[in-house]
């Protein structure tokens, strides 16, 4: 590739001269020429600036010299079938991207025009521009320059290591920060593996490539949601898995069915105010749980009798319920809405998608269980010690499944409940709901026996799960 870059300070792109880009330039892969734009200035002071027509502050640089330099550098009768660009630093241009850079590697000439002062004369981008010659403005980023030297070092650079045979193992182009896989690049470590009391991840040393694979691949989300979270509201759905999906949900992003792309969520402590919120929920929710095995009469009436919103209030105020909600912090896109007969605006509460619930086994003062707290299963053994928890229980809305929110929702619950003690949880779920029973058992959940469970005076019968703390994951 052939570099023309003209400018009044050709020695401020001497760096170019070391590492990489220097080296490419002495083995022929990349052909760079400086010249200094003052040769093409006949005056006396060889002057390449004017004032503003208009006025205003500052000087303007003159498009007669411009021209004449450009002319010089650019092949105007360069076949057709070569590529060339030319290229104006401006923080008034498009953004300078990694795509750009793949994009401009692919070109088989770059001429960089710096200006310096206010800046060359419109006209000129505008002349070369009408001529047919391919004309990008470009910024390497929101912040001001005092000139387009800078700018052009960084692109240079940017390019020419894209540029077959500049780089010394192009493996490491395969991998990098703003590749296509739209994180940034995991954290990486060497030796020794203990430095100033800082230790790496034992999984960095364990060999399981899979394990190091995911943890780098958790820890590349981890650093993107909290550094570019702009990166993640544009992420494509459809390259993350199910183990990225409840990693950005824990982190606060999760997945919509049928969404291109994550949407912002918060996963908190539910309050008294959330309780008609979550009724609602509930109502929409618990059918999904066992709508094919209990008659709808049956559903209706334990939703209408127990899953009120005086529950979720007396849950709020109970120190042994740990209840914690999911909430969308912006609509969903209306194709994607559940509720999409509500009126805009219509309801005034939080836009609650999922909630868990841990009831912590514990007579209060006046030797009473927390309300709605399921009798304890005979498989579910407490030894001495043990606090028991039941998981009552994990429901996400429809539009939410796959999201990443329930394993999301499980862990945050399950944490809360285990710093208050709980450290036996237990739970109850239809023996013909394999998805549930796949989702607890990811989440360390393992069968312990069945129970018969009431439905609104309908026997059902349920699969029993466990998990002890520390156990399982
Ligand atoms: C006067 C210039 C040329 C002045 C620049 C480019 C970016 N991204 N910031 N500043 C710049 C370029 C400033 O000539």
């Amino acid at each position: 590739m052939r570099i023309d870059v003209v400018t009044i300070f050709p020695d401020y792109l001497k760096v170019l001269d070391l590492s990489l880009v220097g080296r490419a330039a002495d083995r022929g892969t990349l052909d760079l020429h400086v010249h200094d734009l003052r040769d093409h200035a006949h005056d006396r002071h060889r002057t390449v600036d004017d004032t503003p027509l208009g006025g205003g502050a500052g000087m303007v640089m003159k498009p007669d010299v411009w021209g004449e330099a450009l002319d010089d550098v650019l092949a105007v009768d360069a076949p057709a079938e070569r590529r060339q660009v030319l290229i104006i630093p401006t923080p008034s241009g498009e953004v300078f991207t990694q795509r750009t850079a793949e994009d401009l590697a692919g070109a088989d000439s770059l001429v960089l025009a710096c200006g310096r002062y206010e800046g060359i004369d419109t006209r000129v981008p505008e002349h070369y521009a009408s001529r047919g010659i391919e004309v990008r403005e470009l910024s390497i980023g929101d912040y001001v320059l005092n000139g387009g030297e800078a700018a052009a070092v960084v692109m240079i650079e940017a390019i020419a290591r894209l540029l077959p045979g500049v780089l010394g193992n192009p493996e490491s182009l395969v991998e990098e920060s703003h590749g296509a896989a739209g994180l940034l690049e995991y954290p990486v470590y060497t030796r020794p593996t203990r430095w100033r009391d800082l230790e790496v991840d034992p999984v960095l040393l364990s060999g399981d490539h899979a394990r190091i694979a995911r943890t780098r691949r958790d820890q590349a989300i981890a650093r993107t949601v909290s550094r570019r979270p702009d990166m993640i509201a544009n992420l494509d759905a459809a390259h993350l898995d199910r183990e990225d999906r409840a990693m950005l949900a824990t982190m606060g992003w999760a997945v919509p069915v049928g969404a291109g792309r994550p949407v912002p969520v918060r996963i908190r402590a539910a309050t008294d105010s959330d309780a008609e919120a979550l009724a609602d929920l509930a109502a929409r929710t618990f059918p999904d749980a066992c709508e094919h095995v209990i008659a709808p009469e049956f559903i209706a009436k334990h939703v209408t009798t127990n899953l009120v919103p005086g529950l979720f209030r007396t849950w709020a105020a109970d120190d042994r319920v740990d209840l914690v909600v999911a909430e969308l912090l912006a609509p969903l896109p209306s194709s994607q809405a559940s509720s999409g007969t509500e009126p805009i605006g219509a309801s005034a509460g939080p836009d609650l998608v999922g909630y868990a619930a841990v009831l912590r086994e514990e007579p209060d003062a006046a030797g009473e269980l927390p309300r709605g707290i399921d009798p304890r299963p005979a498989c579910v053994q407490s030894r001495h010690g043990q606090v028991v928890g039941e998981l009552s229980k994990v429901y996400i809305d429809s539009s939410m499944r796959g999201s990443g929110l329930t394993p999301a929702l499980m862990s945050t619950v399950m944490q809360q409940a285990a710093g208050h003690g709980v450290n036996l949880f237990w739970l109850g779920t239809h023996v013909t709901n394999k998805r549930a029973q796949k989702a607890y058992k990811r989440a360390g959940f393992r069968q312990a026996g069945t129970r018969t469970y009431n439905v609104g005076g309908q026997d059902a019968h349920d699969v029993v799960m466990i998990r002890r703390t520390g156990e399982g994951l």
